[in-house]
Order: C-alpha cells, then sequence, then structure tokens
C-alpha cells in the first residue's frame, strides 16, 4: 500500500468507528502513550555476559539454534535499534543482571549501577526507559534447584546480596532516565518430584525476600514486582513462588505482582485476573507471553488471550495502574522478527481494545441486554482496526503491514549472517 491508499483506507476506517461512537485519532493518541517493556532476552536466548558462553545451567531453559544472536552487548544494542525502529512509538528495555556490560569480572554479589552504564548512556541517546531484572539462574550458586529458598545459609546469602544489589542498580536507572524502572523477582527455585515439606521453603523464600525489601527505595525511580510460576522444567512438582505465595507477598508487602500469561494452568488466563487483583494490590505487572504446553516462552500472536488481555486493561481502565512487559525467547527464528511481531501484536490487541465502545458495551449489560452486547462484540471482529493500524504505523514513520519483514531480511543479510 502506498501513503494515499493508507490515508484513504483510514479515512473509510475512521467513519465506519465514527458511526458507532468512536473517534479512531483518540484511540491513536492513547496507543501512542503506551509504552511496552521489551524485554532484552529474546535477543540471545537468556544468554547473557555475565560469563563468555552464557550458558543456560539451571532453572530456564530456551530451545533452538536460529543463527545470527547477539553475542555482545553492543550486538544486542544494535539488534534493539533495528527492533525499535520496525515498533511504533517509545518504549523501554527490559534488562536482566546477567547483561551488565562492563570489562571487570564481577559476580552477581558484586554488581554495581557503574556495570550499567553502558546501557543507561545508551538508553539516554535512544530515548527508551529501562526495567531491570536480577537473575536467580544459570548461576553455580543455585544449588539443587534452589536459590533464596534454599536450607543453607550461604547460598541464601549470596542471593540475597544480589537481590539488594538490583534493588540499587533499578534506582540508578530509574533516577537517571526520569521514571520508574520496575525490578522484578522471578525466583525459579522448586522441585521435580513431591515434596514432603511445602511450607518451609516458601518460609524461607518470604525471609528472604523481606531481607531483600528491608530497605526502602525512592518509589519516583524504583518499584519492585513480584512473579509467580506454576512449574518449570527439572521442577515439574512444585514450584516455592507460585501464584498464592506472591498474591499473598505481594498484598501483604505492598509490592507489585507480576502476572505472567504462561505460569498457569493450562486453562487458566491471566486476563480474568487483573480486575481482581485491580481491586486489591498496588498495581500489576504483565510478562505478556504465550503459553505452548511447558513454558510461556512463545511469541506473542494474536489469540483470543492477548485480546482479552487488552480488552480488560481498557475496558477496566487499567493501562495507567500496569506495567506491560514482554517475555517470550523462540530461539528457531530470527529474533528481530520475534521481537517485532510480538510487540506489534500487543500494540495492536491494544488498539482493538481502545477501539470498542466500552461505555455503550457496559450499558447494554447493565441494563442486562445480553442480546446487545453479543451482537456488537461479534459484528465487532468484523471492523476494519488493521486500516487504523496500518495509519499508526504511518504517522510514526515505521514500516506498514510485512514491509518490515525486508528491513529485517536485510538486516539478516547484511548484519546477523556475519555473526559466529
Ligand atoms: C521464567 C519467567 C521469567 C523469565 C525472565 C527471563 O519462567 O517467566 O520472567 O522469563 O526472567
Ligand atoms: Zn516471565
Amino acid at each position: 500500500m502506498n501513503e494515499l491508499q493508507i490515508k484513504q483506507a483510514y479515512q473509510v476506517a475512521k467513519e465506519r468507528y465514527a458511526a458507532i461512537g468512536i473517534n479512531t485519532d483518540n484511540a491513536l493518541e492513547r496507543l501512542q502513550n503506551i509504552k511496552i517493556s521489551v524485554h532484552c532476552w529474546q535477543g540471545d536466548d537468556v544468554r547473557g555476559f555475565l560469563t563468555p558462553d552464557g550458558e543456560l545451567t539451571g532453572g530456564i531453559m530456551s530451545t533452538g539454534n536460529y543463527p545470527g544472536t547477539a553475542k555482545t552487548p553492543d550486538q544486542l544494542r544494535q539488534d534493539l535499534e533495528k527492533a525499535y525502529s520496525l515498533i511504533p512509538g517509545r518504549h523501554k528495555l527490559n534488562l536482566h543482571a546477567i547483561y551488565l556490560d562492563t570489562d571487570e569480572k564481577v559476580d552477581l554479589n558484586q554488581i554495581e549501577p557503574k556495570h550499567f552504564e553502558k546501557w543507561v548512556a545508551w538508553a539516554k541517546e535512544q530515548g527508551v526507559g529501562l526495567d531491570f531484572n536480577p537473575t536467580f539462574f544459570s548461576h553455580p550458586m543455585m544449588k539443587d534447584g534452589l536459590t533464596l529458598s534454599h536450607p543453607d545459609k550461604e547460598v541464601r546469602d549470596y542471593w540475597i546480596e544480589h537481590g539488594k544489589r538490583s534493588r540499587k542498580i533499578a534506582a540508578y536507572m530509574g533516577r537517571e532516565l526520569n521514571q520508574v524502572c520496575y525490578n522484578n523477582f522471578w525466583v525459579p527455585d522448586g522441585y521435580k518430584d513431591n515434596p514432603i515439606d511445602r511450607l518451609t521453603p516458601r518460609k524461607r523464600l518470604m525471609e528472604s525476600l523481606d531481607e531483600i525489601f528491608s530497605e526502602q527505595l525512592d518509589e519516583a525511580c524504583t518499584q519492585d514486582t513480584v512473579e509467580s510460576k506454576l512449574f518449570g522444567i527439572g521442577a515439574e512438582a512444585y514450584t516455592v513462588g507460585s501464584h498464592e505465595f506472591y498474591m499473598g507477598y505481594g498484598l501483604t508487602r505492598d509490592k507489585m505482582i507480576l502476572l505472567d500469561a504462561g505460569h498457569f494452568h493450562p486453562t487458566e488466563v491471566i486476563s480474568n485476573k487483573l480486575s481482581s487483583l485491580a481491586l486489591f494490590g498496588k498495581g500489576l505487572m504483565l510478562h505478556v507471553s504465550r503459553p505452548v504446553r511447558w513454558d510461556s516462552d512463545h511469541v506473542v500472536i494474536m489469540d483470543d488471550e492477548l485480546q482479552d488481555i487488552a480488552k480488560e486493561l481498557v475496558r477496566n481502565d487499567l493501562l495507567d495502574k500496569t506495567v506491560i512487559g514482554l517475555d517470550f525467547f523462540d530461539a528457531t527464528i530470527n529474533r528481530i522478527a520475534a521481537w517485532v511481531i510480538g510487540s506489534r501484536n500487543t500494540q495492536k490487541a491494544l488498539l482493538k481494545a481502545l477501539l470498542e465502545p466500552t461505555a455503550d458495551l457496559k450499558a447494554m449489560e447493565n441494563h442486562f441486554d445480553f442480546t446487545g452486547r453479543l451482537a456488537y462484540t461479534e459484528e465487532l471482529k468484523d471492523f476494519p482496526y488493521a486500516d487504523v493500524w496500518n495509519y499508526f504505523c504511518l504517522q510514526n514513520k515505521v514500516p506498514v503491514g510485512l514491509d518490515w519483514l525486508d528491513d529485517v531480511r536485510q538486516y539478516e543479510k547484511e548484519v546477523l549472517s556475519k555473526r559466529n
């Protein structure tokens, strides 16, 4: 489509939506203000730069060996710049502690803000915000599949120190970039087989976290979020930090609760949880992801759950209270394409939700006009949201439709294929 065609299609779509009381310009303005926290770890399959080979040695796993993975912070930044150039709007980058950028040999219990200075400088230059995560996996101090809940105090203390330092780094990032750096705690601890004692490890995790969070930090710079999980590879029977654990923890410690779309029973959805948590918690962060059988790591597609998440955020006016992060790491496809597809889909789902006549639909529901509600929601599925989306891409000077794929293929040829 050329520019004129995109504009013409937009005008037609605008009228269609206006007929049901929707102002598409307003919807686009709202979409423009939604920042996605793009996860760095899709760029190198969660390897990071702590060790030269960045091996995954426990707690997390990725599969696939598509060529061109970023091996250095500079390469990762270059790839991210490419991805951001194909995603409309200004966003954030979500970094993990193992993505430090320094020549110094430091371990996770020694990291300091200075080891992330280059990321901060880059973020300033690019106009992106930063979020952060301590890394409780792929490390020899993860013993017996456990970190903060390990029975050995020496093991716990190592990780407590890491957690404390990660908070200082997050505060530094938020201060430097003048926006809150959300610092997410996800701890893989669990057992492969049925435990006898499910309580004591949870008590230890609770106490370790309490110690990590004992220092009050400036909330204008950083806020902590806690992420639960149901099970993982090697922790099939029991995960210490379950959903109930972190609901309780977050609510009693005034921490934001992070919901990862892939961390629940296969038929359980996070979209149905947002409204409940919104009533009680401090706020929400999401890991928008796609569960397939064993974890949450497939690229986000335009499935029902993605659309339901977006609808819940818009219908319940939760956009300001919710940090939208992504979490997937598919190593079988071009990693920049993965970022672009997942991010754009998340934005598209939000746009679709913003193009809904929410007040009218709520009124129908309140008058028990379930017939109208069903007729409208079904008809809306056929509305020309893609013409609005294309116009949004045009406005933001990013490729429209599939055009971004040519860019990615070109980049693969010129840059990625030359890496070894
Ligand atoms: C793992 C969690 C967690 C990680 C990142 C890398 O199951 O979803 O969020 O994916 O910390
Ligand atoms: Zn996650």
